[in-house]
């Protein structure tokens, strides 16, 4: 018999806490970039539910909000038949792993974390533990997986760097156990601000400086007709993040839907000023996510389909993470379950 010799894809693996609808920094920053790994790569997504509960949600709201995300994952290009599409929270390995790999993981490393304090600082009144532990749960959602990369936005490189050193600390203990993954960040769109204060990431928690992919073509209009551009004199479409925050950040979200390059942009725009530059960006943006929303808007209705798709993402993904499991399970020193 012929010899085939099958070359593993390498893996890539990513997640999104269903906390609210999709928004234009995780299409951008994240999303838009997954479609396009699927032929190369064996590829993971999933809906972090678990991770969401750090902060209060509405029970209904999150169950809902879980299966909307796997419809808009789909309408952004995800095909289930070429990804490995899932819940978190169906796959207990991911809350059992988390457990081990707290114990794993520095108190310390953890107070370095700025997505902790920045979100400690706008839940005062729920710091829990979880919101705390959350990068340790997050390393074994990757780690499960043994993924090579992790596709994520500039705002969760710190978290991919403490998942290669709790793997790394791991490894050096036990032996070699987990692969030690990479994150794999985009040139443009890596990290997208919000369009009324471009100071801060957009997120959201602050619905004004935030598009959303569901939202009408003239809620994304208003949206980008009143972004904070700068308070220069110039009024030039020029890319400058120091001195022109909120114009590169236009330019940063032009750049990412068109394909142009900063040079072509201002090429395009010279002479013509905001008043010009962001109503082109709300058509642009208009343009890209009507599709999406059309057939987010489609899918989310067709129940039983996306039931199939999580179902069999669930069983698929468990096959992996159970391996990994019983591994370190092993490792650690547990003795073997006998049923
Ligand atoms: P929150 O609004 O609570 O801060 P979030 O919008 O950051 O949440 P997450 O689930 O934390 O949503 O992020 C999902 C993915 O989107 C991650 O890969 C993250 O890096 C990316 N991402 C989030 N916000 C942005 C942004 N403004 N620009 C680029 N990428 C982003
Ligand atoms: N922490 C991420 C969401 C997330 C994730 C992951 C991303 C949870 N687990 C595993 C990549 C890989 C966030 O807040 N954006």
């Amino acid at each position: 018999m012929e010899q085939q010799t099958e070359v593993k894809k390498k893996v890539m693996l990513s997640g999104i806490q269903p906390s609210g609808d999709l928004h234009l920094g995780n299409y951008l920053g994240a999303v838009k970039n997954w479609a396009e790994l699927a032929e190369e790569f064996d590829c993971y997504y999933f809906m972090a539910d678990l991770h969401s509960i750090t902060v209060r949600q509405t029970p209904a709201d999150l169950r809902r909000r879980s299966v909307s995300q796997l419809a808009q994952y789909i309408a952004c290009g995800l095909d289930p038949a070429k990804n490995t599409l899932f819940i978190q929270s169906h796959v207990h390995e991911h809350a059992e792993l988390g457990w081990i790999l707290n114990c794993y993981t520095m108190f310390g490393e953890l107070s370095r974390m700025t997505q902790f304090k920045d979100k400690s600082a706008k839940n005062a009144e729920n710091i829990n533990g979880g919101l705390f532990t959350y990068p340790a749960l997050m390393a074994a959602d990757i780690l499960l997986y043994q993924a090579d990369y992790v596709p994520v936005g500039e705002d969760q490189k710190q978290h991919c760097e403490l998942t290669r050193d709790v793997a790394i600390r791991f490894n050096n203990l036990y032996g070699e156990t987990f692969k030690v993954p990479d994150p794999y960040i985009p040139k443009v769109g890596a990290r997208i601000m919000s369009l009324s204060v471009p100071g801060s990431k957009m997120s959201k928690s602050d619905p004004q400086g935030c598009v959303f992919i569901m939202d009408s073509p003239e809620e994304i209009s208003r949206k980008f007709k009143r972004a904070v551009t700068d308070s220069d004199t110039e009024n030039c479409v020029h890319f400058d993040p120091v001195n022109k925050p909120g114009v590169s950040n236009l330019m940063n979200i032009y750049a990412a839907v068109t394909g142009l390059s900063f040079e072509a942009i201002e090429h395009d725009f010279a002479g013509k000023g905001y008043g010009a530059f962001k109503p082109a960006v709300g058509d642009a943006v208009i343009e890209a996510l009507r599709p999406i929303r059309e057939e987010s808007t489609r899918m989310i209705s067709d129940k039983e389909y996306l039931r199939e798709v999580y179902t069999d993402g669930a069983q698929r993904a468990t096959a992996v993470a159970r391996k990994t499991l019983r591994k370190v399970y092993k490792r650690v020193g547990f003795v073997e379950k006998p049923f």
